[in-house]
């Protein structure tokens, strides 16, 4: 199969919230040997996205939703490991705490970014989804991190980096910590607005960006 007609048919995978089509298709990806980046973004990733514009719409429903969310995990556990395998030669080791803000459930892009991240070298905490807000900035501080790295997709939950940025502040540590924030809503003018050290709009950008973040850092 052409690469084309199988990044089609992992948008649709996505769309029809089709799982076992979306894990097959994951491992036809892998047996490829091609670059898995083209295979994300054009198939998997641009499902995902078509299913976010069906909903507005009003013709997806939460169930679908849902139901598209569990195919588009399914594709990523299977893509993680070859990521891994192929990214792990060169890295700077940096650690990094990642997670998707308190009262945000969305963790598919956040855990992309996390990938990428590992993928390039970051040595990655990830503290999931809805994690309250004192978990980035201890752990970051237990664990001698130099970069926190903050997910939301609600309009809702993004005041979340900000609040980070000032526990950061409060815990004297926002000159050692770099804060680099993302998520559908974010925006450059937000990421300055609250502070932050860096914004990035995808998971290829996010590695850019953590990269620049922690070479001005020293590390
Ligand atoms: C899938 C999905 C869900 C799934 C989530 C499953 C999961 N485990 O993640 C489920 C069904 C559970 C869900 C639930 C809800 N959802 Co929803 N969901 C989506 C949807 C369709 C896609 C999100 C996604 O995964 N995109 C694909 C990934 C790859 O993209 P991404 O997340 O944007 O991440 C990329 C970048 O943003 C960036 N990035 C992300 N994080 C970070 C972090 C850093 C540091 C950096 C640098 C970059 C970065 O890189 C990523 C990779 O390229 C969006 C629509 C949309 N257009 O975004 C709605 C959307 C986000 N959901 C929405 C809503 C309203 C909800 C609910 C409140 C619905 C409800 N009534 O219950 C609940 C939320 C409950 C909660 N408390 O969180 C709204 C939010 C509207 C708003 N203004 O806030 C959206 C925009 C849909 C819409 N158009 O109305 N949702």
């Amino acid at each position: 199969m052409d690469t084309t007609e199988l990044r089609r048919l992992q948008r649709k995978a996505v769309l029809d919230g089709d799982v076992a089509a979306a894990t097959r298709l994951a491992r036809d990806a892998i047996e490829t040997g091609n670059d898995l980046h083209a295979f994300i973004d054009d198939g998997f990733v641009a499902g995902i996205q078509e299913v976010g514009r069906l909903w507005e719409e009003g013709e997806y429903f939460l169930p679908e939703l849902m139901q598209s969310a569990d195919a588009m995990k399914a594709a990523m556990n299977v893509l993680r490991p070859e990521l891994l395998r192929k990214g792990r030669a060169t890295g700077s080791g940096v650690k990094t705490v990642i997670g998707t803000v308190q009262g945000d459930i969305h963790d598919i892009g956040k855990t992309l970014v996390a990938t990428f991240l590992e993928a390039n070298g970051f040595e990655v905490i990830d503290l999931g989804r809805d994690v309250p807000l004192p978990d980035f900035v201890e752990t970051a501080v237990r664990e001698n991190a130099r970069l926190i790295c903050l997910s939301a997709l609600l309009t809702t939950t993004m005041p979340g980096h900000g609040r980070v940025i000032e526990l950061l502040n409060e815990a004297g540590r926002k000159e050692e910590i770099a804060v680099l924030v993302g998520g559908a809503p974010v925006t450059r003018r937000f990421a300055d607005e609250i502070g932050a050290d860096g914004w990035a709009v995808n998971a290829v950008d996010a590695v850019g960006e953590a990269r620049r973040l922690s070479e001005a850092a020293g590390a």
